[in-house]
């Protein structure tokens, strides 16, 4: 194991609900530490581009929509095997499938409402964080 990056996001229907102290109290109690931080309302294009590896599948339309709806909180999390570590965390892509205790199965609203974004892998995890972050933003 080593010490990763990864991104999350805490999506609308989380901001929307208050939940981003308890979400982030979610990763610091399980040895991830929120290395890079910020609060932003994405837009159509910039929403599109981050989800284009979905694009042609049937829910990409309404993602989209869903992304744009409310604030989004971006963030770099940083920790021994972040990036799994931060999977396993979030839970489940499905709330009904995902495992007690996770982010996604105590507060997600649906299959796509689900809370939380991270990244699921190395490569991509550093792609992603640059998507939102230049390194005079990430303090360890
Ligand atoms: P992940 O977020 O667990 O990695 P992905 O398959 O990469 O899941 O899907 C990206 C996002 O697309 C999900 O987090 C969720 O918001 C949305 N999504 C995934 N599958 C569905 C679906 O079947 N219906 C509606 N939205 C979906
Ligand atoms: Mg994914």
């Amino acid at each position: 194991m080593a010490v990763e990056k990864t991104l999350s996001i805490i999506k609308p229907d989380a901001t929307r609900r208050n939940l981003t102290g308890k979400i982030n109290a979610r990763f610091e109690e399980n040895g991830l530490k929120i290395v890079g931080q910020r609060r932003l309302r994405l837009t159509k294009e910039q929403a599109e581009r981050f989800y284009e590896v979905h694009k042609e599948r049937p829910f990409y339309g309404e993602l989209v929509e869903f992304m744009t709806s409310g604030p989004v909180v971006v963030q770099v999390l940083q920790g021994e095997d972040a990036v799994a570590l931060n999977r396993k965390i979030m839970g489940d892509t499905n709330p009904a499938n995902a495992a007690e205790g996770t982010i996604r199965r105590d507060f997600a609203e649906s299959i796509e409402a689900n809370s939380v974004h991270g990244s699921d892998s190395l490569g991509n995890a550093e792609k992603e964080i640059h998507f939102f972050f230049s390194d005079t933003e990430i303090f360890e």
